[in-house]
This record gives structure tokens, C-alpha cells and sequence, in this order.
């Protein structure tokens, strides 16, 4: 586990599920048509009850799903966590689609929605390198540029955690940020 601060934030990389953290939000690697599915989603959906399939069904129907790189926001259902983000990260098809620009998006737009709903903490997962095959050390790279870049701006939300599913990507999302934080 790797704890620290910057600015006002304090951000935490650990491993675990992400299904059981106290955060008020969590972050959902979802799909465009926001039905559910495998993984993270699979399991968030699982534990969280029918109460967030039935938002995501309303969304759907107003404005037909959710585009690579946006965020929705739903209850959080049955979990701990009051809200769930849910955001689309980009399918890997090697790298020049525009994927880097459309993880950052998905990063940035789940914390902006944070933002306007006045959410104080917000855990996320790796988005996109699972079933969606983004190579991790890069993914890790995008992400942690992304989050410093909002907390120095923002100084917000209070707390922001990354949770890891296996030991092997906790060590390549603490090693970016160890990186990221010797260079800032
Ligand atoms: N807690 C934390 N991390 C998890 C959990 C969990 N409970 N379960 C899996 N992971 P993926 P994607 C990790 O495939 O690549 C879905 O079918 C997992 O080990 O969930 O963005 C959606 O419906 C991996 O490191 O998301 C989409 O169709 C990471 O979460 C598609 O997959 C992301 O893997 C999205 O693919």
C-alpha cells in the first residue's frame, strides 16, 4: 500500500476489490452500452444490486449509452458507496486511435463529475486493462499524470484511491506514481 498527499488530496494505492470500499463514489470500467457485463463491471453490478442496472437502463434511454471517454453517475445500489461513476475507457487496437487521449478523458471526466456532484472521495480501478487490453504500464502512466494534473488545479476531492486487483498491478501503478512523484 502506498499513502500519501498532494495538495489538499490524499491519495492511497492498495489492492483489493473494489466493490467493498467506503469511498463515496466508485469508479465502474463499463461499456458504451452500460448493460453490464464481465469484470469489474460484472462485479460491481453483482454486488450492488438491480438499483443500478435500473439507473443505467434510464440513462441509456434518455441519451442512448455512453461514449468512449464520458462518465455517467448512478447510486451506488447496495454497495457502501453512495454513487457509481461509470465511465468508458477505450479498446486497445494498438495505440494509434487516439487510445491515450480517450483513457485520459475517462479519467478526467469521472473526476469532474465528482466534482459537480460534490463528492469528497472516489476509489478507482485500472480501466481498460482488463478485457479491453490497454498495456498497463502505459495505462498506469495516463492515469496518474491525469489525477495529478486535477488535484493541483482543484484541490479536490479529499481522498482518491486506486484499488488494484492483483498484486502484479499494484506494483506497476505504485511504481508510476512513485515515478511521477519524483519528477513533480
Ligand atoms: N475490484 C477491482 N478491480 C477489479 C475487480 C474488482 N472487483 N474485478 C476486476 N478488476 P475490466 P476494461 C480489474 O476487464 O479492461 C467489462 O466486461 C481487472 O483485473 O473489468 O476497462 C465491461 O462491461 C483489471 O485490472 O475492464 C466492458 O465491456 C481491471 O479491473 C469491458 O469489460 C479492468 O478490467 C471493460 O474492459
Amino acid at each position: 500500500m502506498l499513502k500519501f498527499t498532494v495538495n489538499a488530496t490524499c491519495i492511497m494505492v492498495l489492492q483489493g476489490d473494489i466493490t467493498e470500499q467506503d469511498t463515496e463514489a466508485i469508479v465502474n470500467a463499463a461499456n458504451s452500452g452500460l448493460l453490464g457485463g464481465g469484470g469489474v463491471d460484472g462485479a460491481i453490478h453483482r454486488a450492488g444490486g438491480p438499483q443500478i442496472l435500473e439507473e443505467c437502463k434510464q440513462i441509456r434511454a434518455k441519451r442512448g449509452g455512453c461514449p468512449t471517454g464520458e462518465a455517467v453517475i448512478t447510486s451506488g445500489g447496495n454497495l457502501a458507496a453512495r454513487y457509481v461513476i461509470h465511465t468508458v475507457g477505450p479498446i486497445w487496437y494498438g495505440g494509434s486511435n487516439g487510445e491515450a487521449g480517450l483513457l485520459q478523458n475517462a479519467y478526467g471526466n469521472s473526476l469532474n463529475l465528482a466534482r459537480e456532484n460534490g463528492i469528497g472521495s472516489i476509489a478507482f480501478p485500472s480501466i481498460s486493462t482488463g478485457a479491453y487490453r490497454f498495456p498497463i504500464a502505459e495505462a498506469a502512466q495516463i492515469a496518474v499524470k491525469t489525477l495529478l494534473e486535477f488535484v493541483k488545479e482543484n484541490r479536490i476531492p479529499q481522498e482518491i484511491r486506486f484499488v488494484l486487483f492483483s498484486d502484479r498491478d499494484l506494483q506497476v501503478y505504485q511504481q508510476a506514481w512513485e515515478r511521477n512523484l519524483r519528477l513533480n
